[in-house]
């Protein structure tokens, strides 16, 4: 029977992230605590002898700078890299550039946590007079994609989902299929569109799973590609760092 590893990290601590702004497809750097936790990464899967043939990113810089600094760790730049829009970040609409704690103690925080983690109740639209509406829809990284049709102006999950999944069928799978070991460093909603379809977790399973910065896990899959027993989501990282760092994933959301 043949099982295969599939590993997955959400960039490092980014500098909107540090400041607790809603980013989505605003390209943020990461912030110096997350360049840190980007080599912690790559040490964490040197060190328990991880080699990969292939590493999928976003477009977006934070994940970029993170796979960077991993493949750097684990000595190998030379494989290649695929960056692909499909794998970005949901796109936060309107909430872009607002802080997280000031939204929720605006409209409260259950409606942010509806903003955040419901299935599908999308944020609001990124009008055309948003403050960061031209430099995202008018980047150059956006040239052979997503078409006219495509662009996002705001996604719930459901629509990341949307995008993000015909990739990982269409590109990743067939990859694995073939013995490829893959690497993938992309974002908080996008992974977490890809592990509800692993898991087949439901509407209401997902809206929980707060993914930590900077710090990989492995999935095992089966032949149907599909996890083993005991075969999700296994971080590479003591427990209790976990827990406490998915905790305060969560806790972004309230207002102070
Ligand atoms: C965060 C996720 O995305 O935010 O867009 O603010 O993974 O690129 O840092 P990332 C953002 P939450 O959904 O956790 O609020």
């Amino acid at each position: 029977m043949v099982n295969y590893k599939i590993v997955m990290v959400r960039h490092g601590e980014s500098e909107w992230n540090q400041k607790n702004l809603f980013c989505g497809w605003f390209d943020a750097n990461l912030s110096e605590k997350g360049r840190e936790e980007a080599l912690s990464a790559g040490k964490a899967l040197k060190d328990a002898n991880y080699k990969f043939d292939l590493a999928y990113t976003s477009v977006l810089t934070r994940a970029q700078d993170t796979l960077k600094s991993i493949l750097e760790q684990i000595d190998q730049t030379d494989i290649p890299v695929n960056r692909t829009w499909r794998l970005n970040e949901r796109h936060y609409g309107g909430l872009t550039g607002l802080n997280k704690a000031e939204t929720a103690a605006k409209y409260g925080e259950e409606q942010v946590s509806i903003w955040r983690r419901s299935f599908d109740t999308p944020p609001p639209p990124m009008t055309f007079d948003h403050q960061y509406y031209s430099e995202i829809v008018d980047d150059p990284r956006y040239e052979n994609g997503p078409s006219e049709e495509e662009f996002p102006f705001f996604e719930s999950l459901k629509l990341t989902i949307k995008r993000t999944l015909p990739f990982w069928n269409d590109v990743i799978v067939p990859q694995i299929k073939a013995g490829k070991s893959i690497l993938i460093a992309a974002h908080g909603n996008s992974l977490r569109g890809i592990v509800k379809h692993l898991d087949d977790l439901s509407e209401d399973q997902i809206m929980s799973l707060n993914l930590p910065t900077g710090i990989p896990f492995v999935y095992t899959l089966g032949e149907d590609l599909k996890p083993i027993p005991n075969g999700s989501l296994q971080f590479l990282g003591d427990p209790e760092t976990v827990k406490k760092a998915m905790d305060a994933v969560a806790a972004q959301g309230k207002a102070k």
